[in-house]
């Protein structure tokens, strides 16, 4: 399995990150991380473990059909995915787009978007659901099978992440935990396909492949429409160096409260451990 990037990132996928909050990068990780993952994807799935949040489709039958699954800190318990997060190349790749030296971690979630899967992943930026601030927040999206718009890829706005728009959370299940009634809700921009003013982006992936996001970017995705492909997507999210630790209502609750006060960088090697550094790379 690979440690390192299969190729180096390019100047212009850095601008690309840079300007608009979103890059694929292509053949990132080997297809013996592909095929381990997806096989512990489905097995966590299967398993019913942790913090589950899943939306199942009901037919006017009442039968279900289509699932919307979605966990998180899997690495908390299952060792492939701390593998992933520690010795596969996705650590590195956040540094070199963020210009860091030091990378830590701060949370994995899973989604998996079964068959005929009419959920959507409702339009959104990252930065309200979580408890910081800052620019080197970045979350690497790795796809474990091939993902399309048309089996639920998910989208982006680009420059959205310049708008400096603190958009309401809203989880797939709509937990009233996150919404924060004093924020904006998203819009729905799928209404706005043909707006000129907005720049969509979307890839068509294959395992191995990974979108690497900002936390302010504006992302959605629509459902699987595929009567057979699983859609299978890994975002591990890790922080750089100008991150400060900003504990609000309506944000992801940590399994323990962190060792770190309001406005500092979130030094606490248990919940938010260091797991690469430039030097440790050379
Ligand atoms: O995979 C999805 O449907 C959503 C991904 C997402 O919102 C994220 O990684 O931040």
């Amino acid at each position: 399995m690979n440690r390192h990037p299969a190729r180096s990132i390019t100047d212009d996928e850095i601008k690309a990150y840079e300007e608009d909050g979103v890059v694929c990068l292509r053949g990132m990780f080997d297809s013996e991380w592909s095929e381990r993952m997806y096989a512990a994807s489905v097995a966590f799935m299967e398993s019913g473990e942790g913090r589950v949040r899943e939306v199942f489709d009901e037919d006017s039958d009442g039968s279900t059909n289509g699932r919307f699954y979605g966990n998180v800190f899997m690495c908390g318990s299952d060792e492939n995915f701390r593998a992933f997060r520690d010795e596969s190349p996705a650590p590195e790749i956040a540094a070199t787009l963020m210009g860091v030296d030091k990378i830590r971690f701060w949370y994995d979630q899973l989604f998996i978007k079964e068959p005929k899967t009419k959920a959507i992943t409702f339009w959104h930026n990252d930065l309200p659901f979580w408890p910081f601030q800052g620019e080197h927040l970045i979350s690497i999206w790795a796809a474990f099978t091939p993902a399309t718009k048309e089996t639920s890829g998910v989208e982006y706005i680009a420059g959205s992440h310049k708008w400096n728009k603190f958009y309401q959370a809203r989880t797939p299940d709509d937990d009233p935990a996150f919404i924060d009634p004093s924020l904006e809700p998203c819009p729905n921009f799928s209404e706005q396909y043909d707006n000129p003013d907005l720049r969509f982006l979307s890839w068509d992936m294959e395992p191995g492949d990974c979108l690497c996001h900002h936390p302010m970017v504006v992302h959605g995705a629509g459902g699987n429409k595929s009567a057979t492909q699983r859609r299978v997507g890994l975002s591990v999210r890790y922080l750089g160096e100008d991150v400060r630790w900003d504990p609000r209502p309506h944000t992801v609750q940590l399994p323990v409260e962190p060792v770190c006060a309001p406005g500092e960088y979130p030094a606490d090697d248990t919940l938010f451990p260091v797991i690469w550094q430039r030097e440790q790379a050379a």
